[in-house]
């Protein structure tokens, strides 16, 4: 399976942390493996982003994003299986030995036994193997967000280090992992119909056992960016700013934008960090040079990931360090002048000038004493509920559905309808004014008009909206007809098929398309529905182009 995004569609949770994240209604029972990809079992190397783990970044070993390996089956193969595949995979192919496995001791409160099967089936593979218990603190998973699949695991160690966590997805728990670690929770553990398999295995971490590093930063997954930095840069500082650089290239890719909320708080974070690195050795006469790291990065990434647009991201981060720059030098000089940081004056120092956490702590020394992260976030978010109080909308309705489109009834689906393949055309036409793809970051649309969002970073002048709504309507004017052809979405993103960023999309998807085979105005990756002929959609009028947040330009559109 194909990566999904580091955004998940499951709303509980912030980033995608592991790969089984894409899967969690197959282990439920909701989705249907076989249907959608005609197999029980799969396997994906998942674009995973963990931020528990930033405050640790400089260390050996932690990284907030990675590429994890797994294979996972839904009703197909079960312990026995997954045991060996992992063992095999471990010594001989990667040829490594591996130190003990760890397998679960239990828990009686939950009603969960000792993990004694895997136990046997390691024995039954290697006698001489050293089996450890380890309790519901290790070796036991999820569930991810505010419910879900979970269950016992067996990992693997080699070198001292997790190389590969095997779990058994056995279980439904009806709240979050803590809920269910806290051992108060009222909740039960339910059995899930099918159980099912979930690995994961950390690439970088691989990497360096297979290649006898020390760490992870001396693999060729950042050697060269490392070793690139300038010599009186100390390791630490190396580390955070080839992580923050690398997490950043991911994030911006699947279109996060810098802002003050959620995922773009976080990547807004990584990238200022980096950003005040870059000023404060400035100052010594070192430099840093980000944008050599940037295309060291994509030079080992793009052969995998071709569709990172190496000027998205060059754009997103100059923007970034213009914006920032302006206040930092500002609020260096006030971090200077106060004589102690709680919670509140680094909130402040924050929120007037955008210094990260992470610097006030670090540039505040002893002042920072006893500043913590937590204190930090409690007053970031008390703010952000202070200034969002009123402001909620909420939206509701129960009809019609089809693909991409919800309505009241067949008039206004017919209406939706025509709006929705303007909306294509209106991307599509926009592209070929601004000559490049744009990364789209959803769409709205109502009976009144089409909406949507895109990671764009200046404002579209009004000559270009213009240029943009004329194409637009010379293709109505054409009356081209729109196909949908259902492929595999590898291919569809071969063919050069546009799609959005939020989505997750299946093996098999359709794709729209305008126009002629071999002449193709616009190819998008979409449930429908859509017009047979864009004759249908009447005149196109763009009314709005405006900024919103994360960086996003935001277009509106209707149809006379
Ligand atoms: N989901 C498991 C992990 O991420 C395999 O460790």
């Amino acid at each position: 399976m194909t990566s999904s995004s580091l955004l998940p569609t499951d709303p509980s949770v912030l980033f995608t942390t592991a790969g089984m994240q894409q899967f969690k209604d197959y282990y439920t029972g909701k989705a249907d493996a076989f249907k959608d990809f005609g197999s029980l079992n799969t396997v994906s190397i998942q674009k995973s982003m963990r931020t528990s783990d930033i405050d640790e970044v400089g260390d050996e070993s932690h990284l907030t994003f990675f590429e994890m390996l797994g294979n996972f089956s839904f009703g197909g193969y079960w312990k026995k299986e997954a045991i060996q595949y992992g063992y095999d995979f471990i010594t001989k192919e990667m040829g490594l030995k591996i130190d003990y496995v760890t397998v679960f001791e239990g828990l009686a409160s939950a009603g969960v036994p000792a993990d004694e099967e895997s136990e046997r089936i390691w024995k039954a593979i290697d006698s001489d193997l050293e089996v450890r218990r380890a309790s519901i603190q290790d070796n036991f998973w999820g569930p991810t967000g505010n419910e879900g699949p979970c269950g016992p695991t067996t990992e693997i160690y080699v070198n001292g280090v997790e190389i590969w966590n095997i779990v058994f997805n056995e279980f439904f728990y009806p709240g979050s992992r803590d809920e269910l670690l806290s051992g108060t929770s009222l909740k039960k553990l339910e059995k899930l119909k099918t159980s099912g398999i979930d690995t994961g295995m950390g690439l970088e971490r691989l990497a360096m056992v297979v290649q006898k590093k020390n760490n992870i930063f001396e693999t060729d997954l950042f050697s060269s960016v490392i070793n690139r930095l300038h010599s009186e840069i100390s390791e630490r500082d190396k580390r955070i700013i080839a992580d923050h650089i690398r997490a950043s290239i991911f994030l911006i890719h699947d279109g996060i934008r810098p802002s003050n909320k959620e995922q773009g708080y976080i990547l807004r974070r990584l990238m200022r960090r980096v950003i005040t690195l870059e000023e404060l050795y400035n100052q010594k006469q070192i430099d840093i040079s980000a944008y050599l790291a940037i295309n060291d990065f994509l030079s080992i990434y793009s052969t995998v990931y071709s569709d990172i647009v190496e000027k998205i991201v060059a754009d997103c981060w100059v923007a970034e360090s213009n914006k920032f720059y302006k206040t930092l030098k500002i609020g260096l000089k006030e971090l200077s002048k106060i004589s102690h940081l709680d919670a509140a004056s680094a909130f402040k120092l924050y929120e007037s000038f955008g210094l990260p956490f992470e610097v006030i702590k670090e540039m505040g020394k002893e002042k920072a004493f006893g500043l913590s992260r937590e204190e930090f976030e409690v007053e970031r978010k008390r703010h952000q509920e202070i200034s969002r109080a009123g402001a909620e909308r909420k939206f509701g309705g129960h009809g019609m559905k089809e693909g991409d489109l919800t309505a009241e009834n067949a008039e206004e689906m017919k209406k939706k309808t025509r709006l929705h393949t303007a909306t294509h055309l209106v991307v599509a036409s926009l592209e070929k004014v601004l000559g490049q793809k744009l990364v789209q970051a959803g769409s709205d649309i109502n009976i009144e008009r089409l909406r949507f969002d895109f990671a764009f970073s200046r404002k579209i002048t009004p000559e270009e909206i213009k240029q943009a709504e004329n194409i637009a309507n010379e293709i109505v004017a054409k009356d081209l007809p729109v196909s949908f052809v259902e492929m595999d979405t590898d291919e569809a993103f071969r063919v050069g098929a546009s799609g959005v960023f939020k989505h997750k999309y299946g093996s098999r998807v359709k794709v729209y398309s305008i126009g002629i085979e071999g002449d193709y105005f616009s190819r998008e990756l979409c449930g429908g529905p859509h017009v047979t002929h864009t004759g249908e959609i009447g005149r196109i009028k763009i009314i709005k182009e405006e900024s919103v947040s994360g960086g996003n330009r935001r277009i509106r559109a209707i149809i006379e």
